[in-house]
């Protein structure tokens, strides 16, 4: 174990962005700063400390943690998003404005569409940094403002405390609720007072769910069955705009929406299509070379760190920041239709 204000050691193959861009002098100037929320550098980096295995291993506490601490995160944002300190972010919810045809009108291929967005709450911690009163106070306002929605957004909150085992178990098998005891989220200090303050918000058809409190503070989720992508993005978009009229989301000109984790930063968005590609899947190179050239991740189907099954991928855009959510969502249509255009040729 790493002892406190020591320089950490990282193991050898170590390929985390912490590990790669954590210098001994970044460190030495950084290490005995704080934000106003009591937020060191030791903070931001624990998790990557303790789990080297990370793809990034940093989170945020704050909004001020990315001016105080840019010196490492920075070259982290930009080598993960391409996106430099003098950029701009810019936003784009307009569905008009998506090139959206039915990629899969006889619906062999894509077996699910899900778009979500993180967001947090203007003016309060992030999860590593926030209160328990302060998660709690979240939790309160946020369901309730939801609790209000109207049309085909009205639905339920339903607390993780004291919700029945089974129930959880079906939600997370169905992909509507978030895993528990995520060990990366752990050691950021994202899991404190769990299941305390934690839960979700879903229709009836549960088509448009907000988990309440995981990762981010919201996380604003469309989803159907199928790959009509545009009505996924349209009922996104709407709820969106209406949760906005009621809760302040943290925002910078620069970073765009403020996310615990850098990868998020700017839209927040992961637009995913689960879809059965199992010829492609018997070459890896070939798969890889298209949503390398669109700028997309490949998932397993039970969210991030699972294994793909029976030839079931998980794809989604990559690049969240310095891109309109539009341009998110025509990465993974982009992607998607000169994937299964591969699939049918093989
Ligand atoms: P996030 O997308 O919020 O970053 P994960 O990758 O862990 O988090 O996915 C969260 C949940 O959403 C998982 O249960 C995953 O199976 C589910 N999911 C993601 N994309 C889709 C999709 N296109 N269709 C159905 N479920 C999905
Ligand atoms: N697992 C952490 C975070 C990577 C990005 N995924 C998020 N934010 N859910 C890592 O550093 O690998």
């Amino acid at each position: 174990m790493n002892k406190k204000n020591e320089f950490p050691t990282f193991p050898a193959g170590c390929e985390s962005l912490l590990c790669k861009h954590l210098t001994k002098e970044i460190f030495e100037e950084l290490k005995d700063k704080k934000t106003q929320n009591g937020f060191a550098l030791e903070d931001a980096i624990h998790s990557g400390v303790v789990n080297p295995d990370s793809g990034i291993g940093v989170y945020a506490g704050d909004l001020e943690s990315y001016t105080l601490f840019s010196k490492l995160f920075d070259p982290i944002i930009q080598e993960y998003h391409g996106f430099s300190p003098e950029d701009k972010h810019k936003s784009n919810l307009n569905p008009n404005d998506l090139d959206a045809p039915n990629l899969d009108p006889k619906g062999e291929y894509i077996v699910s569409t899900r778009i979500r967005v993180g967001r947090n709450v203007a003016d309060l911690p992030l999860g590593p940094a926030i209160t328990k009163e302060q998660r709690n106070e979240i939790e309160k306002n946020v369901s309730q403002s939801l609790q209000a929605m109207s049309g085909n957004l009205a639905g339920r909150y339903y607390p993780l405390k004291g919700m029945n085992d089974d129930i959880k178990a079906a939600l997370i098998a169905d992909h509507f609720l978030f895993k528990t005891g995520d060990r990366f989220l752990e050691a950021a200090g994202l899991n404190r007072n769990w299941p305390e303050g934690r839960g979700i918000y879903h229709n009836d058809e549960k088509t448009f769910l907000v988990w309440i409190n995981e990762e981010d503070q919201l996380r604003i989720i469309s989803m159907q069955m199928g790959g009509n992508i545009l009505e996924v993005f349209t009922r996104l978009s709407s709820a969106i705009q209406e949760i906005e009229k009621k809760v302040a989301f943290s925002y910078s000109e620069h970073l765009g929406y403020i996310t615990s984790c850098p990868t998020n930063l700017g839209t927040a968005m992961r637009a995913s299509v689960h879809i059965k590609l199992p010829k492609l899947a018997q070459d890896m190179t070939a798969f890889k070379a298209i949503t390398d050239k669109h700028f997309l991740q490949i998932r397993g189907i039970h969210g991030e760190h699972s294994e793909s099954e029976g030839g079931v991928y998980d794809i989604s855009n990559k690049r969240r920041l310095g891109v309109t959510e539009v341009e998110c969502v025509q990465d993974m249509v982009n992607g998607v239709k000169e994937l299964i255009a591969k699939e049918k040729l093989l």
